[in-house]
């Protein structure tokens, strides 16, 4: 049976017990002042990256064990994706990682694209890692690497992927560096910052007039002592050093634990510096676990920050870059990055339900309790009837994880790709 009808046989399954959830909260909502059909249209409209490299089974440096029918190629790439948006018609695009996705048959490419209803959303670097026949080694750092040789070989590589994302129609440059040193003494602080900033001056250079340069960054790892990125400050000031379309990149794991994230996503936004986020959840630092699944309210803060930042019209900050940047070690990667869908869709309706005038009111007014209780009743919100239900109008499925199981959609893809069929990527 074809996927389409898997989706519509369980949706008539479930109708009555959504519409009597969906019209449970919509009536409690109503009596709140909220306009439920505006809310699910903005759930409709949310729309959330998949970067090619979630497709495959996730590992540490100790182990990996794949499940089996992962993707082999670019082509299978697009398809899973096509799958996932398909079932929650939320996943309209996928970032590509460079060299791990180098396009080939461009006019396939795109009609496989646009077979499956998605766009590439973004081109991620890789200058983290030596690859086969590659000159100058990375060891010593990339974009900040003291020999000017190893920089330039890096640059090209920057200038390459946008190269590949232009014939792709891609629109986006993702810089993540894994620049830095191991021990106090070994680099020059100083000057591994200025270096990384003329090496991304001249890639931005390079870019067209309507892309946008994301730079991401992180605390620590695989450098432990210092890394040349390892905040959101470093970033901003790397953005306004290169240029008005670049812009710093939020991962939620690349935080030393109980950062306050909310407070740096308010203050990016308020300075226009906000581009991109990268979802995942953290237990320690960068665990690549799934959105939502370790701190739940912290998550809701940062959205609310996210929300109000887009809902404020005298913030002038770029429409957001939104992608899952997590690894799947455990579960199935697809149900995994359905699974994160959910709880990104649910935390950005509960936002969405903040009353922001009362917020504001009672923030002027200096009523702790007020503004903290009026942010936990949105929080205590279940909102999983509005997220299905902005599926559903859309054409996905009320429960697309339900689809996958009941369709046996993983089995499927063992069956035809084979039970070794690995995936390139981390
Ligand atoms: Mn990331």
């Amino acid at each position: 049976m074809h996927l389409q009808s898997f989706i519509q046989e369980q949706n008539a399954q479930l109708q009555e017990r959504h519409n009597f959830q969906f019209n449970h909260l919509a009536e409690l909502l109503l009596m709140k002042g909220v306009d439920i059909q505006q809310l699910v249209e903005k759930l409709v409209a949310f729309q959330i990256a998949i970067p090619s490299w979630a497709l495959g089974t996730g590992g540490t440096r100790f182990g990996r064990f794949p499940g089996g029918g992962e993707p082999r190629s670019l082509e299978e790439k697009i398809a899973d994706v096509g799958l996932l948006h398909q079932l929650n018609r939320s996943s309209n695009a996928i970032s590509l990682h460079i060299p791990w996705d180098i396009p080939s048959d461009i006019s396939a490419l795109k009609q496989l694209l646009i077979a499956h209803e998605i766009s590439i959303d973004s081109v991620n670097s890789n200058t983290f890692q030596d690859q086969p026949g590659q000159l100058h080694s990375y060891k010593f750092g990339s974009l900040g690497h003291t020999d000017e040789i190893v920089r330039q070989q890096a640059i090209e590589h920057n200038i390459e992927c946008i190269r590949h994302g232009c014939k792709l129609d891609a629109r986006v440059l993702t810089v993540w560096l894994a620049d830095g040193s191991n021990f106090p003494g070994q680099q020059h602080f100083r000057k591994a910052w200025q270096r990384t900033a003329d090496s991304l001056s001249d890639i931005y250079h390079a870019m067209p007039a309507d892309w946008t340069m994301l730079i991401e960054y992180k605390p620590y790892e695989p450098n432990f002592y210092s890394m040349v990125i390892p905040d959101w400050g470093t970033s901003f000031t790397l953005c306004q050093h290169v240029g008005k379309n670049a812009q710093v990149l939020v991962d939620l794991g690349h935080h030393l634990p109980n950062t306050n994230i909310e407070q740096i996503v308010a203050r990016l936004m308020h300075f226009g510096r906000l581009g991109g986020f990268h979802f995942n959840g953290s237990m320690y630092g960068d665990d690549d676990l799934t959105t939502g699944s370790i701190k739940p309210y912290q998550f809701f803060l940062i959205f609310n920050e996210l929300v109000d930042g887009i809902e404020d019209p005298q913030v002038v900050n770029p429409p957001l870059a939104w992608m899952i940047d997590a690894s799947h070690n455990v579960k199935d990667p697809l149900e995994d990055l359905l699974q994160s869908v959910q709880n990104i869709l649910c935390t950005y309706a509960k936002a969405l339900l903040v009353d922001r005038q009362a917020l504001h009111h009672f923030q002027e007014q200096n009523e702790v309790l007020a503004a903290e209780e009026l942010l936990r009743d949105a929080f205590a919100t279940d909102t999983r009837p509005l997220v299905a239900e902005a599926m559903r109008r859309s054409g996905g499925a009320i429960d697309p994880i339900g689809v996958f199981r009941t369709a046996r959609v993983r089995q499927k893809l063992i069956d035809e790709r084979g039970k070794n069929a690995v995936s390139t990527g981390l």
